[in-house]
């Protein structure tokens, strides 16, 4: 069956110029969502990690519940692995700074990369290495789309596209896009991953935040009717009354990402998917 995924042109080529660059590099950041640091790796961290140190930042850490946060800090440190964690948005990222000044080698700058799927804050936190508003940032995913060099003092830091996993399980896909680092569009629609991320938040016992948010009731009701009722609330119908299910999945999709939820951790350590067991 053919797979329905986002692709362009844009990630293949970014593909293949940071692995050119790798070896010009000192470290690497791979920026993961904290919501889900392991659904939101990058598919270049395995072989960049041949050529050179990559070091994980969670961003988002906002919008991620604390305890879940903390569980993956500490997972990684069992790994023996280098991460950190924020509000990128906040910007207070000294703790990782003062590391940075250690690594510096002594006769030039410090050159390092910041990679990553789309839309997990790359940008943002390559511009509050070189301490400058540099890079576009964008709340969609795709907003990069090459591979650039900025300099900031005693830093060389290259911004780059977010990148994806074509080969990735649709599930995967679909999850990301409930995060905002895939297009709900091209996957199978933004009612389609709407309805699945509701069933997911039902099973996880998060009912209750729609249930505050938008005033629905009935859990038990399908989750065609809830998206429904979320579509009434915010206004998303056309001609004849009826609700447009697509805008009206794309707004409680974006709710979501933007955390306008609540704080929701998709995975803890140690999760284990159907689709890896298969
Ligand atoms: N709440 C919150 N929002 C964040 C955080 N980090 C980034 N964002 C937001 O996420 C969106 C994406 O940020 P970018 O820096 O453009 O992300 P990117 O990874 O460069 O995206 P692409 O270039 O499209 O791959 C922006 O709207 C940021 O403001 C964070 O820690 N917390
Ligand atoms: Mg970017």
């Amino acid at each position: 069956m053919p797979r329905t995924v986002w692709f362009p042109g844009h990630m293949a080529k970014g593909k293949r110029k940071l692995e050119e660059l790798a070896k010009k590099l000192d470290i690497i950041f791979e920026l993961r969502d904290a919501r889900a640091p392991q659904l939101t790796s990058s598919p270049m961290t395995v072989q960049l990690s041949k050529i050179c140190p990559v070091y994980i930042v969670l961003t988002r850490a906002d919008l991620a519940e604390e305890g879940a946060t903390k569980a993956w800090l500490s997972f990684f440190a069992s790994q023996k692995s280098k991460a950190w964690a924020f509000n990128l948005l906040e910007g207070k990222i000294q703790s990782l700074r003062r590391d940075l000044t250690k690594m510096k080698p002594s006769h030039r700058e410090l050159r390092l990369a910041v990679v990553g799927i789309p839309n997990v804050g790359k940008s943002l936190f390559l511009n509050l290495l070189v301490g400058k508003k540099r890079a576009q940032v964008g709340g969609i995913p795709g907003v990069t789309k090459g591979v650039s060099w900025y300099k900031g003092q005693d830093i060389l830091a290259v911004d780059s596209p977010g990148i994806l996993d074509p080969h990735s399980h649709n599930e995967v896909h679909r999850r990301l896009a409930w995060l905002g680092s895939s297009k709900a569009q091209v996957i199978g629609g933004t009612d389609v991953v709407a309805l699945s991320l509701i069933e997911f938040l039902k099973e996880r016992g998060y009912w209750h935040l729609i249930e505050e948010k938008w005033n629905i009731e009935n859990e038990a009701e399908e989750s065609l009717i809830t998206l429904e009722k979320i579509g009434r609330r915010l206004g998303c119908l056309v001609s004849g009354g009826r609700v447009d299910f697509s805008l009206a999945g794309q707004r409680f999709l974006d709710t979501f990402s933007t955390g306008k939820l609540g704080r929701i951790t998709l995975e803890w350590p140690g999760e284990r998917y159907p689709w890896e067991i298969d």
